[in-house]
């Protein structure tokens, strides 16, 4: 029994399109989707705004609440909660130059009128949180825009979301770059300062991915520890990268295994969940899989996860204690390498 409570979103059961290929499996509805999600032991979806209501540019606000409404009737149905809402700001022609930092001030409003439905869905759907993956806050041409505003247009498009809606909590799910090159908002300390110059600092927090810690060359460990310390750990998305190249979204735990148990650890060693908070698993199957295979990387992230709680349970702190007192590191690593190798 796992003292977490996990999550994922629709967009991880996928076709295997990828920058220079195209789909090698076939597309799976929503709601066979959802109910795969919940055997395999899941516990809540995590959503775009428009997996929830698809063509929503299209709809006026009292239909897409409609629309999340059926979406809610489903999660009922199967025993799900719903995690988050993010607003999907980087497929529509108005983000092509980004959201809320984008040069364009009819694109920054197409943004905020996004953030504002997802806040409405959110509420439908029965959570309180809206994560905002700053896919496009960026530039590609550094010169194209002011780093000093652009962080300003993202205070001021939070500040905008706290004053929407009161009760709604915001997670920056923070990555230093792709598809943009360099990120407004890359680390879980621009997270944490961003949350400290908004209006509602309280409501402001961070989702950590392992995989975008990477990239930023941090270990995961460490931003999740970082973020935890200033209280604002509401989300993770825990996957797996190898080194510093395009975003991979591996199973848990493949690529570096130590470093996936730390992250394991340092999320029991301070209660993560405590106040509901889910470990979300954003993670890809590989383009090689075949169609029966569409969900073998979530069970193999959820085996893996699990396997590594079980060993962060077993963690002699007594062991660690005296090594540290005894300023005796190789052995206290020695030991690591020992747990984790030994079934
Ligand atoms: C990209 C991501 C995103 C976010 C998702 C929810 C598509 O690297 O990690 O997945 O997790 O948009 O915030
Ligand atoms: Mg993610």
């Amino acid at each position: 029994m796992s003292r977490f409570k996990y999550s994922v979103g629709p967009w991880n059961v996928h076709e295997g399109a990828d920058a220079y290929g195209p789909a090698t499996r076939d597309t799976i509805s929503f709601e066979e989707k959802i109910i795969k999600f919940k055997d395999i032991g899941f516990d809540a979806i995590q959503f775009h705004d428009d997996d929830a209501v698809p063509n929503m540019n299209s709809l006026t606000e009292k239909e897409i609440i409609e629309e999340a409404k059926k979406v809610k009737a489903l999660l009922d149905k199967y025993e799900l909660k719903a995690e988050f809402v993010a607003p999907r700001l980087w497929m529509d022609p108005h983000t092509v130059d980004g959201g809320f930092t984008s040069n364009s001030s009819e694109d920054r409003e197409f943004a905020m009128w996004r953030a504002y439905r997802s806040i409405n869905i959110a509420n439908t759907l029965g959570c309180e949180k809206i994560v905002l993956w700053l896919a496009r806050e960026g530039t590609l041409c550094y010169e194209s825009k002011s780093p000093v505003q652009a962080t300003k247009w993202l205070i001021e498009a939070i500040n905008g979301m706290l004053t929407y809606d009161k009760n709604i909590k915001i997670l920056i799910e923070t990555k230093p770059n792709e598809p943009i090159d360099r990120s407004v908002c890359p680390t879980m300390g621009h997270a944490m300062a961003i949350s400290a110059a908004s209006i509602d600092s309280s409501r402001v927090g961070g989702l950590l991915e392992s995989a975008h810690a990477i990239l930023a060359g941090l270990d995961p460990a460490s931003e999740i520890g970082f973020a935890m310390a200033m209280g604002k750990l509401w989300g993770v998305h825990l996957n797996d990268q190898n080194g510093m190249k395009f975003d991979q979204d591996k199973s848990f735990g493949v690529e570096n295994l130590r470093q996936a148990f730390n992250q394991m650890k340092v999320l029991m060693e301070n209660n993560y969940g405590a106040n509901g908070e889910y470990i979300g698993l954003d993670v890809k199957v590989m383009r090689t899989e075949k169609q029966d295979g569409s969900y073998r990387h979530l069970e193999n992230s959820l085996k893996i996860a699990k396997a590594l709680e079980a060993k962060a349970e077993k963690f002699d702190c007594g062991f660690q204690e005296k090594c540290v007192a005894e300023r005796d590191y190789e052995a206290l690593e020695m030991y690591v390498m020992e747990l984790l190798m030994n079934g």
